[in-house]
C-alpha cells in the first residue's frame, strides 16, 4: 500500500528518525540467508553501524572486522565463539571483542540488532572480554532516582568497554528528568510502546519499531505515552577522552 509520500521518518543534520515503512533490506558481505537494514553508519556521520538482521532458517550473519554486538529480537541465535556454543533467544545477547573468530547463525527465523565499532584502544586499560548473557539476568536500577524509570547496562561498566548499550523502560507518563546534550552520539532501537521524542528542535511521537539515530550534542529527551510501559535498546560510546581519535 502506497502512502502518497507521507512517512514519519526524518532525516536532519542532528538526528534520523526511521520508521518501518521505509526501511530497505540488502546483504552485507558474508551473510547466508540473511538481510541486513542498515539504520546508521559512517555515511550518516555515526562513528559506528548499527542495523536490524534478519535470519531465515539455516541464516547466517558474515564476518566481522570490528567489535560486534548482537541483541535477539525474535527466534532463537546461534553463537559459537571461544570453541563455546550459546542459544540466545529474545532479550539474549553477546558481545564479540574486536579480532575474535565467531560465527552467528540462526536455525529458524529470527531478528537481531547488531551494532559493531572499531575499537578505540586506550594503552591505559585492557582489551574487553567477551560477554554471553540475557536481559534477564541483569538487574535494573532508577535513572536520577525515579523508579518509573529503569536502566539495564548490558555491557560491564569497566573502562575496556568503549561503548555501552543498555536498556529503560518508562512507566506511561515517565520522562527523562532532563533535555540532555552530551558528547556521546547514540543508536536507539524502540522495543515497545512509544511516546514523544524531541530531537533538535522536533518533536515526533514514536513506538516500537522505529530506529534513531542523535549526533553528539542533539538536544534528547523523552516522555512515554499510553497505557502500558516505553522500552528502548540504546547504544552510546563512552568511556575514552574526547581527544581520543574517533575511528570511523
Ligand atoms: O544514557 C543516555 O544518555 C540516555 N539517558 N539518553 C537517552 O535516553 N536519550
Ligand atoms: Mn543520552
Amino acid at each position: 500500500m502506497h502512502t502518497l509520500g507521507q512517512t514519519r521518518s526524518r532525516r536532519r543534520p542532528d538526528h534520523v528518525l526511521l520508521t518501518p515503512d521505509t526501511f530497505v533490506r540488502a546483504p552485507l558481505p558474508g551473510m547466508k540467508r540473511c538481510t541486513a537494514i542498515i539504520h546508521a553508519a559512517p555515511a550518516l556521520g555515526a562513528a559506528f553501524s548499527e542495523y536490524t538482521a534478519e535470519f531465515q532458517g539455516g541464516g547466517e550473519l558474515g564476518a566481522a572486522h570490528h567489535q560486534r554486538f548482537l541483541y535477539v529480537l525474535e527466534g532463537t541465535i546461534t553463537l559459537e565463539a571461544d570453541s563455546k556454543t550459546a542459544s540466545l533467544g529474545p532479550r539474549g545477547y553477546a558481545f564479540l571483542p574486536e579480532g575474535l573468530s565467531h560465527r552467528i547463525t540462526a536455525a529458524r527465523d529470527s531478528r537481531a540488532v547488531v551494532i559493531e565499532k572499531a575499537y578505540s584502544r586506550d594503552q591505559s586499560v585492557g582489551m574487553p572480554d567477551v560477554v554471553v548473557s540475557s536481559e534477564d539476568n541483569v538487574a535494573s536500577r532508577p535513572l536520577e532516582e525515579d523508579t518509573d524509570l529503569q536502566v539495564r547496562c548490558l555491557l560491564p561498566e569497566e573502562p575496556s568497554f568503549d561503548f555501552a548499550v543498555n536498556t529503560m523502560i518508562y512507566q506511561p507518563g515517565a520522562a527523562l528528568g532532563m533535555v540532555e546534550m552530551h558528547v556521546m552520539e547514540h543508536g536507539l532501537v524502540m522495543l515497545e510502546g512509544g511516546g514523544i521524542y524531541r530531537l533538535g528542535d522536533s518533536w515526533y511521537g514514536v513506538k516500537a519499531g522505529d530506529f534513531i539515530w542523535m549526533a553528539p550534542w542533539c538536544p534528547q529527551w523523552f516522555g512515554a505515552i499510553g497505557k502500558a510501559p516505553a522500552k528502548y535498546l540504546i547504544y552510546k560510546d563512552w568511556n575514552r577522552h574526547p581527544l581520543s581519535a574517533r575511528a570511523q
